[in-house]
């Protein structure tokens, strides 16, 4: 099954955005394999954002990404790296479409609440990235709980 990494950054943390964001991957039928909130390191950030490092923002994103504790998910289902990233909206919110989360939650490209990983292959590297320990697999079976 398709897998990709979804991380509320700290400004969705601290704004309280996990649940809403969590939801929505939810209700759209994805299913999550793994959460953790955790306060990454600089060196750990900057390997994240390798492919930006000489971008003129670069300094100030991984300030902002050390600003707080983060949230990383995997999700798993049909298509979901570029679901995802349209659930997501665009980089900028201001190009975002109201009912993505970015154009819904967000005005600033600096403060723009989440990431999600923008092909399988990166998703794959960001997965082994963040949860080094691996990512155990299953089967959701809501039939156990009498729902069909
Ligand atoms: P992300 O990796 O966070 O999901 O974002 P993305 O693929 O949509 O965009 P990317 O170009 O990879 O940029 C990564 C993050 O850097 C910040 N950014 N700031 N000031 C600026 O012009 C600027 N451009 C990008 C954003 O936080 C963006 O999500």
């Amino acid at each position: 099954m398709e897998r990709t990494y979804i991380m509320v950054k700290p400004d969705g943390v601290q704004r309280g955005l996990v649940g809403e964001i969590i939801k929505r991957f939810e209700q759209r039928g994805y299913q999550l394999m793994a959460l953790e909130l955790l306060h990454p390191t600089k060196e750990h950030l900057e390997e994240h954002y390798k492919d930006l490092a000489g971008k003129p923002f670069f300094p100030g994103l991984i300030e902002y990404m050390l600003s707080g504790p983060v949230v990383g998910m995997v999700w798993a289902g049909k298509e979901v790296v570029k679901i995802g990233r349209k659930m997501l909206g665009e980089t900028n919110p201001l190009a975002s479409l109201p009912g993505s989360i970015r154009g819904d939650f967000a005005i600033d490209v600096g403060r723009n609440i989440c990431h999600g990983s923008d092909a399988v292959e990166s998703a794959e590297r960001e997965i082994a990235l963040w949860f080094p320990r691996g990512v155990p697999e299953y089967k959701r079976d809501i039939s156990v709980h009498g729902l069909i």
